[in-house]
């Protein structure tokens, strides 16, 4: 069966550890988000795509669920002497990927291009495909602050500030990048993976045309809920959806997708939700959605294409 997975970081990451256990790497594609892409010391920063390319390869750290396991900082020790910025850690390891990724766009190669050799580098054979060459900044205003950019939300200020809306600049001059259509208009299956609904999924939907082709789709598209007894297992999308004005439970996430998704699959200790989230005319699919090792993720995939 052919499948898309649209994906933000860590849950996207750790779904798609799962779907390459049973899906052929030739009928794999995934769709990843480049809204938290960042440009620090002049180096091309993805979180995303290497959150995604680590996880799967089995080398990103098993207690960040970013970066590489058995780091060591001693390039950011040195920036610090200098005084530039170090809030945002790059491993000495994992800027070897920055310095790979920068120094092909530089040649002008396109984003696309430059993730399908580092996956490739780290011996993933399924597609990983950024949702665009250009470039989109997932932008965050908060009641504070004002508008400041993702990653200065997300890690300098550890997602602890209050956020009054999210915007993704650029991208409506951006297109989807080569393929990205394509693969949604003829997968058998799309699959929403358990990311962000507002800073994770909806930079993807943000590029011209993404949310059409989905919209089409939406009979054959399931998402699994990243929400699980009102909260998220990871980062703050509990938070936000609630700040943005939404129902921070699986019936939030259903109304938040009902455009484009026909399926919600949720957790058995949010089963009494279901009813409600049928109201909205989203079926949904009850079953154990926390990834806890390979054999959960394979069997949650197993669920998303049943
Ligand atoms: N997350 C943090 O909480 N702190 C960091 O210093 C940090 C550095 C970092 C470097 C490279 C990379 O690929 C990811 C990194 N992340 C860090 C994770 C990243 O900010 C988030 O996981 C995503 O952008 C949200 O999906």
């Amino acid at each position: 069966m052919t499948v898309a997975v649209v994906c933000g970081g860590v849950g996207a990451a750790r779904l798609l550890r799962g779907m390459i256990q049973i899906v052929p790497d030739s009928e794999l594609t995934a769709i990843a988000n480049v809204g938290d892409d960042i440009v620090l010391h002049g180096l091309n920063i993805s979180p995303d795509l290497d959150t995604i390319v680590y996880t799967v390869s089995e080398a990103v750290s098993a207690e960040r669920g970013w970066g590489l396991e058995g780091e060591t900082w001693q390039a950011m020790e040195a920036l610090g002497r200098y005084g530039d910025t170090n809030w945002f850690s790059l491993g000495d390891k994992d800027i070897g990927t920055h310095l790979y990724r920068t120094h092909r766009l530089g040649e002008g190669a396109t984003l696309a291009e430059v993730t399908g050799e580092i996956a490739k580098a780290w011996d993933l054979n399924f597609t990983l495909l950024p949702v665009t060459n250009d470039v989109v900044r997932t932008m965050v205003t908060t009641a504070d602050e004002g508008e400041i950019s993702f990653q200065d939300y997300f890690v300098r200020r550890q997602h602890d500030v209050a956020v009054t809306s999210v915007r993704f600049a650029g991208a409506d001059h951006c297109q989807p990048a080569p393929g990205v259509l394509e693969t949604i208009n003829s997968a058998e299956r799309i699959v929403v993976a358990p990311s962000n609904p507002a800073v994770s999924i909806d930079p993807v939907l943000a590029i011209p045309g993404v949310r059409d082709a989905l919209i089409a789709r939406r009979a054959d598209t399931v998402a699994v809920s990243p929400i699980i007894g009102g909260k998220a297992l990871k980062g703050p999308a509990d938070r936000l959806l609630k700040e943005l004005g939404r129902e921070a439970t699986a019936v939030g996430v259903a109304r938040w997708y009902a455009e484009v998704v026909g399926t919600l699959i949720i957790d058995e200790i949010d089963a009494d939700l279901a009813p409600a989230i049928e109201a909205e005319g989203v079926k949904a699919v009850v079953v154990p959605t926390i990834m806890k090792d390979k054999a959960d993720a394979a069997a949650l995939a197993r669920v998303c294409l049943s």
